[in-house]
């Protein structure tokens, strides 16, 4: 059993966001207790009842996947504003940004005889050269266990490092395991997978992905939550889902702040949207470095790991 880059919900931000950028990942315990896990079951339960499997292998013909979740589920918008785990969010993507966006979010329930899915970059849909920093943070919230035999996250540690034109082998792959309550969290240029689910009952898990601001978001937060419940949110959570401006001007709606506009907040015309600080914080922003490489299509590899065969 491989080290699985474990730590407590006492660590800083600091240490878990540095061993992120060596390993790829991190796994935190105990970030949900007890009642607060049996809060989420509760919210999610009504939702199982109207979906079903994916279509496709990579979305998985036995895997139950729903979005939208800052809507459907009422404690993810706690979970996405956890200060460990937002914390780390932003610390890891902050260099690169002015502030950061909740890119996607979905439970992803797989049921037992799930195979395993195809190794993936969670970022590869964006078309920029690997590797660069980190565009995106994936977290993987256990609502069950995470074992090997269920289908805990497979990981390839260190894979966000690589050149677009490396492949995974077999035995790079490590199956994520942590008890429920627990968070996976990585880059999103590392390969991993759903695992297979070789055991009798599901394995649960809510997808919870942070993104630089400036980046098109995944899942368009702005359909997925209606405007009179985005309303009611904290000024944090309205800004992580994108009622803030990325970069100076870039967000703005008929040259007004998007969260005015939200709020009704009576239009004063066209100035410029920003204030002094947000032009500080972009000017000081890292320009994300990209140089001439040959140009490689996007990745996704079926490597079955040893202990699938
Ligand atoms: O279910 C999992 O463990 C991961 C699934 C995944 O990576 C994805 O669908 O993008
Ligand atoms: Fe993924």
């Amino acid at each position: 059993m491989p080290d699985l880059n474990t730590f407590p919900n006492t660590a800083s931000v600091e240490e878990v966001t540095a061993s992120i950028h060596e390993k790829s990942y991190a796994i935190i315990h105990d970030v949900l207790d007890t009642s607060e896990l049996a809060c989420v079951r509760d919210e999610l339960a009504p939702h199982f009842a109207e979906r079903v499997g994916g279509s496709d292998d990579f979305t998985g013909h036995k895997t139950v996947r729903f979005g939208a979740l800052l809507a459907r589920v009422p404690k993810v918008r706690e979970m996405v504003l956890h200060p460990l785990i937002h914390g780390i969010a932003q610390a890891l993507l902050g260099p690169s940004c002015s502030n950061i966006r909740l890119n996607y979010t979905g439970v992803m329930h797989l049921e037992p005889g799930e195979k395993a899915q195809t190794l993936h970059r969670d970022s590869g849909f964006y078309p920029i050269q690997n590797p660069c920093p980190p565009l995106l943070l994936a977290t993987m919230w256990a609502i069950s266990d995470f074992t090997q035999e269920n289908g805990g996250t497979r990981i390839i540690p260190g894979s966000h490092l690589w050149d677009d034109k490396r492949k995974p082998e077999p035995e790079e792959i490590i199956a994520t395991e942590m008890p429920a309550g627990s968070v996976l969290l990585y880059i999103g240029a590392s390969f991993h997978g759903g695992g297979a689910n070789k055991a009798a009952a599901p394995r649960t898990g809510i997808a919870l992905h942070y993104a630089l601001a400036w980046l098109r978001q995944e899942e368009n937060q702005y359909l997925a939550v209606p405007q009179d419940l985005a309303r009611t949110f904290s000024p944090e959570l309205k800004a992580l889902m994108g009622y803030e401006l990325s970069t100076v001007n870039s967000g703005f709606v008929d040259h007004q702040h998007p969260r005015d506009v939200l709020d009704g907040v009576p239009p004063e015309g066209p100035r410029p949207i920003g204030p002094a600080e947000l032009m500080a914080a972009d000017n000081a922003i890292n320009r994300l470095h990209v140089d001439r490489a040959e140009a490689v299509g996007r990745a996704r590899h079926d490597v079955v790991a040893p202990f699938d065969r």
